[in-house]
């Protein structure tokens, strides 16, 4: 068996675990990233599109940020449309400035592995970690396979950026993990389409009776639309004409504002649940991202914090390797998970406040009750506005160690 070693073995090549490899590589800290998929599948699957300005500006700091100001869309804005009234929320006005970029994660996920291959630095794809070893030593291993054959890395931290269906979490002794989890009881049925989006000023959140909508986009040319749909809704039933008539339906305003149609091209389902693992961290395995952690995409948190935890990481295995300081990293799980439950407090009021609670007449009285108070109190709308932008989490400013 083809045994190697390397400082710090990353479990996944997506947003968190390339995030990684780059700010280590900065510190001069050398990295192995094993993913389960091939090139293509990587970076062709379709995902996020909002990101927080301290997402973009950390992809600045590691210089992958020149496609995304080329081709990506800032936003000073966003809408709130129910009762067939629209409401645009000032978004940076409330928040210092701050506002929010659309640019596909697939994209980053592109120029994150450029850039690590114009570096010269290790990414082995088609490459499935099967089990993790001795995490509670100072080498632990990671057993992974890889053209039909058993290859065994050492290292000494493993970084756990797997996604939920990842190895990771589960090396974490079952004593010790604790998970919570909270499943919706709806879903989003998702598409892209081949259809100038009706505006890329800014992106639309619908509450409607029949469910919760949401207009987003990818470029000029590309719509990516969300709808409620139940939790157990199949894709192949929703027609192209039947998607397209319920989304003009939410999105009805009185000024007979109306939607581009265009070839769906790419459907799928999103199941809607908070689920949260504590610790995120077990002797030299650290995990991040949707390895520790999954919120309802209504927010767009998914993919800004796992940027969030790696940045948290990074600095914790930067001293660890390069001051011998190991403080920061003994804090890594608190101080993530804090801010964890920060962005799925938030999250779940978003979720809560925009989709459709099936039955429950009396939560959709107080969901326009509090959808009015959003579009009409100033200082609510900051508070939502300040946990929408990602102020938390703003380049430079590393949470404080939990207590
Ligand atoms: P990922 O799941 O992206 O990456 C994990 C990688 O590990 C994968 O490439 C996988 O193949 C690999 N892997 C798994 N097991 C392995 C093994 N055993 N060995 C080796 N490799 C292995 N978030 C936002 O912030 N904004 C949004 O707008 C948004 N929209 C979303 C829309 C949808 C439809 C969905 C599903 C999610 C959305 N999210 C959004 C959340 C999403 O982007 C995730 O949070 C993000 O992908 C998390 O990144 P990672 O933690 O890197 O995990
Ligand atoms: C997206 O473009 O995929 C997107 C945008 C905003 C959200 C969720 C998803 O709140």
């Amino acid at each position: 068996m083809a045994s190697t070693r390397t400082q710090v073995g990353i479990v996944g090549a997506g947003p968190a675990g390339l995030t990684l490899a780059m700010l280590l590589a900065r510190e001069g800290i050398e990295s192995q990233v094993l993913e389960s998929r091939d090139r293509e599948y990587v970076e062709g699957r379709v995902r996020a599109g909002l990101l927080e300005q301290g997402t973009v500006d950390l992809l600045t700091e590691l210089g992958v940020d020149e496609r995304l100001r080329r081709q990506g869309f800032h936003h000073s804005s966003f809408e709130v449309r129910f009762g067939g009234q629209r409401h645009h929320i000032p978004l940076a006005e409330l928040t210092e400035g701050f506002g929010t970029w659309i640019y596909g994660q697939q994209e980053i996920v592109k120029d994150l592995i450029a850039a690590i291959e114009e570096r010269g630095m290790p990414i082995a794809f088609e490459a499935a970690a099967v089990r993790i070893d001795d995490v509670d030593t100072a080498l632990p291993t990671i057993h992974y396979r890889q053209d039909g054959s058993d290859h065994q890395i050492s290292c000494d931290i493993v970084a756990g950026c797997d996604g939920f269906h990842g190895v990771s979490r589960e090396t974490i002794p079952a004593s010790i993990l604790k998970t919570y989890e909270q499943p919706y009881p709806f879903a989003w049925l998702g598409i892209l389409a081949e259809a100038p989006p009706a505006t890329t000023g800014e992106l639309i959140y619908a509450h409607h009776p029949n469910g919760f909508a949401l207009h987003s986009f990818r470029s000029t040319q590309l719509s990516r639309l969300y709808l409620q749909v139940p939790p157990t809704a199949d894709p192949e039933q929703w027609s192209e004409e039947a998607i397209w008539m319920e989304l003009q339906r939410r999105f009805e305003t009185n000024d007979n504002w109306h939607l581009n149609v265009g070839p769906i091209k790419q459907k799928s389902i999103t199941p809607m649940r908070c689920f949260v693992a504590e610790p995120m961290q077990f002797g030299n395995l650290f995990l991040a991202g949707d390895a520790a952690h999954i919120v309802p995409p209504t927010a767009a948190k998914g993919l800004n914090l796992a940027v969030s935890d790696v940045r948290l990481l990074a600095q914790g295995i930067i001293d660890l390797l390069c001051n011998d300081d190991r403080s920061t990293l003994g804090a890594y799980s608190a101080t993530a998970l804090r801010g964890l439950w920060d962005v799925q407090s938030f999250s779940w009021e978003m979720t809560n406040v925009f989709h459709h609670m099936e039955g429950d007449h009396f939560a959709a009285h107080l969901q326009e009750a509090q959808l009015r108070r959003l579009c009409s109190s100033r200082t609510y709308m900051q508070a939502f506005c300040e946990a929408y932008a990602g102020l938390a989490r703003r380049a430079g400013h590393l949470p404080l160690p939990a207590d």
